[in-house]
């Protein structure tokens, strides 16, 4: 059963959200992808958002750039937790999409994330500490995830100076 949505705006996201994917893959995670764009298909976020639970979705993240409107307007659809991306844009580095996501006003929380890769990793991350909190099997292999990152650094080693 899929227990994670990954949408975006539009393909163009897709560098970014990929990173995502590849979390939720890695972990076992069952999890769907689709363009839903806020502005250009609104009726498809709604029905989106509106079949969510129904669907068994757990959380939805959500990735969008520029006046990035998806991830809040997926909110106020549904109960199910959204995970908020900011992706890069053309003209504003994505600051545009940070601070769309960001400043939802009091009642419709997005958890937001950092611009762009680091992000979208972050929220797949998230996504299974969340489904963690019951799944033993996936709260291991958090753990296990974390671990190697601990030995990895502990074992970065520095240049000599002369
Ligand atoms: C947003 O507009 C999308 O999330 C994307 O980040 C941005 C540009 O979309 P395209 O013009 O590449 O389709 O809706």
């Amino acid at each position: 059963m899929i227990e994670v949505g990954i949408v975006m705006g539009s393909n163009s996201d897709w560098e970014v959200m990929q990173n995502a994917a590849c979390v939720l893959k890695d972990f076992g995670v069952a999890f769907e992808t689709r363009v839903v764009s806020a502005h250009r298909t609104p009726d498809l976020l709604f029905d989106y958002a509106a079949t969510a639970e129904a669907r068994g979705l757990k959380a939805i993240i959500a990735g969008a750039g520029g006046a990035a409107h998806l991830p809040g307007m997926l909110a106020a659809k549904t109960h199910i937790p959204v995970l908020g991306v900011p992706v890069p844009s053309r003209y504003l580095r994505g600051e545009d999409s940070l601070l769309s996501i960001v400043q939802m006003p009091k009642g419709v929380p997005v958890a937001t994330f950092a611009i762009g890769e680091a992000g979208a990793a972050n929220a797949a991350l998230y996504a299974v500490a969340m489904l963690a909190t019951t799944r033993p099997e996936l709260a291991d292999k958090l753990k296990a995830f974390r671990q190697k990152q601990q030995d990895t650094v502990l074992a970065m080693t520095l240049p000599e100076v002369e």
